[in-house]
């Protein structure tokens, strides 16, 4: 490749974002990336889920830090749902692909709450923390109900 044409395609590439960077070789890649991302933030929202009920003490640094990692996982899961994925045997139900709009939806509102929760343990708050975590948790509950076996 040209220097140049190499130039353009990394700043393309970066202007594109994270989620459209995220390209799998095979869907059973696919599938593993958003199995990871998953994985990942639900180990930083457990954390957060701690201390929101108080089942760890309540540590204003080690909140911010959870909910900073959880909201960037939050955004790398959806790349990994590509329609080559459909027919691998996954806990997905068949209703989260004839809904897709729907369960986009899902993950957007999940998203925004989220980055609710982040702002929410920047305050350093407790109850602020308590509130933005049930709020979210809602969100993860309800694809779960509608589109996981
Ligand atoms: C978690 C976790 C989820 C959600 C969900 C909320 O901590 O791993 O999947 O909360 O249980 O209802």
């Amino acid at each position: 490749m040209k220097k140049s044409f190499r130039l353009i395609l990394a700043a393309t590439l970066v202007a594109a974002g994270v989620p459209a960077m995220a390209q799998f070789q095979k869907p059973e890649d696919a599938v593993k990336y958003r199995q990871a991302s998953f994985t990942v933030m639900a180990a930083h929202f457990g954390r957060l889920g701690a201390m929101a009920t108080g089942k760890a003490p309540f540590d204003a640094k080690v909140a911010q830090d959870n909910a900073a990692i959880v909201e960037v996982m939050s955004k790398l899961p959806w790349a990994g749902f590509t329609p080559d994925t459909q027919n691998l045997k996954t806990r997905v139900k068949a209703e989260a692909w004839a809904e897709k709009a729907k369960f986009d939806q899902g993950g957007e509102k999940m998203v925004a709450e989220v980055a609710k929760l982040n702002a929410a343990a920047k305050t350093g708050n407790l109850d602020n923390l308590k509130a933005a975590f049930g709020e979210t948790a809602k969100t993860c509950k309800a694809c779960h109900d509608a589109y996981r076996e």
